[in-house]
């Protein structure tokens, strides 16, 4: 009896919630939180993560040292991580129908990272999007490690359709002759043709790596064509579209792994994070069920739909549309720029992110456009009919005739929406 009592004394102790042992702390994340609620989440590359995810994610697991992989670890204890990180692996492959999977890059840029440290040697030629035109800091930006540590070139969008040009592709890998073609981008509003990419690869004897971290929801959920199968290599983050934890994975050809394996760790990586490995196992279950193929679809539908509004209301948008979750507005016919709107939308408590067009005259700190998607508001339970009052909102918020006034009733609106739309209502 009085060992039970002082047990559950210790428990007590141990489980003091955070605002008790860190008040400053705790209100910050409340008002993250409450930032959270009040706002329409409008930035392409973010998501509520569930419940469960987050419940595994803040588990005990976090205590955990495990380097290594299972059953082959550098630390004893290992037997129940060894199972958690062999569910994620096993739930990962069965959902993308992969040979041989990695859950253990922290982010989506250390899977690319590891990806370049298996297959390159420093110098290597690389073709990857240009940034300015939808790709990513990893795939070549001349201050990441990338562009420091490999020769990257480019490719970008057809300056009239804003489409990828896989001819133009094709003559640049044959002139260039690179080791690794990337295809993969964070600003693209059309479906990616990987199959024609591989072609393009094969052609030049190099290995196609597909970064998928912004469509992997849509992949896993068989609405976008299947970059696994084609790519030597297939990369992504587990938070955009996939609403997992903040974290990353590489997918790939059974004859590679080893290489991978190896440049993550010891490569680059000590200990593996085996609580977001767990939310990460979480994730890939939600991901293959029904609800979250009709959520992904729901994400497509509510972006032409916000397209439409968009287009309708006198706004150009790279493409001219979007196939996916996301749409880049070009804002330069209105007389905006990418940051002054990025500010006028979050004083009427919309977030998006100001974002360069192809071909932009501004710098990427000023931009000409913004970057605006789906996924998040879907999860949060929007369809249609609330993307037509948020298109009405930002169209109404980017009207150079807006007034002070406008704008606070455009922010009661917005509140007027989110209210029937609780989000986390167990917090
Ligand atoms: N920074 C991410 C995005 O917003 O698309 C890509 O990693």
């Amino acid at each position: 009896m009085n060992d039970q009592r002082t047990e559950s004394k210790t428990q007590i102790e141990f489980l003091a919630p955070l605002a008790e042992v860190d008040p400053e702390l705790a209100g910050l994340i409340t008002d993250e939180l409450r930032r959270q609620r009040q706002t329409v989440e409008l930035i392409a590359s973010e998501n509520f993560a569930s419940r469960a995810v987050l419940e595994a994610a803040s588990s005990i697991l976090t205590n955990k040292y495990a380097e290594g992989y299972p059953q082959a670890r550098y630390y004893g204890g290992c037997e129940v991580v060894d199972e958690v990180e062999s569910l994620a692996i096993e739930r990962c492959k069965s959902l993308f129908g992969a040979e041989h999977v990695n859950v253990q890059p922290h982010s989506g840029s250390s899977a690319n990272q590891a990806v370049y440290f298996a297959d390159l040697a420093l110098g290597d030629s690389v073709l990857a999007m240009k940034l300015d035109h939808g790709g990513h800091l990893s795939h070549g930006l001349k201050v990441n490690f990338s562009g420091r540590f490999y020769h990257f070139h480019n490719y970008g969008l057809d300056r009239e359709t804003g489409r990828l040009d896989y001819d133009e592709i094709e003559r640049q890998a044959k002139e260039l002759r690179p080791k690794l073609i990337v295809a993969g981008a964070s600003a693209y509003p059309r479906q990616i043709d990987f199959a024609r990419f591989a072609d393009i690869a094969r052609g030049v004897g190099a290995r196609l790596m597909v970064d998928m971290a912004h469509i992997a929801g849509l992949v896993a959920a068989g609405l976008h064509p299947d970059p696994v199968a084609p790519g030597d290599y297939v990369t992504t983050t587990t938070h955009k579209t996939l609403a997992g934890p903040r974290s990353g994975v590489i997918i790939c050809k059974e004859q590679l792994a080893k290489g991978i394996d190896k440049a993550i760790f010891p490569g680059l990586q000590g200990g593996p994070l085996m609580h977001i490995i767990a939310a990460k196992a979480a994730c890939f279950r939600l991901a293959g069920t029904d609800e979250f193929r009709d959520r992904q679809q729901q994400t497509i539908d509510n972006a032409a739909r916000l397209a439409q509004c968009l287009q309708d209301g006198g706004i150009n948008l790279v493409s001219g549309g979007t196939d996916n979750h996301l749409m880049l507005a070009d804002l330069t016919n209105i007389g905006v720029t990418g940051i002054e709107a990025e500010n006028r939308l979050e004083e009427v408590g919309i977030t998006v992110n100001k974002n360069s067009v192809p071909y932009d005259d501004q710098p990427p700190t000023v931009t000409s456009g913004i970057r605006l998607g789906t996924p998040a508001v879907t999860t949060r339970g929007f369809r249609e009919a609330e993307m037509e009052q948020v298109g009405e909102i930002i169209l109404a918020a980017l009207s150079p005739h807006a007034t002070a006034a406008e704008i606070k009733l455009l922010r009661q609106k917005t509140s007027d929406l989110l209210a029937g739309f609780p989000l986390y209502p167990h917090l």
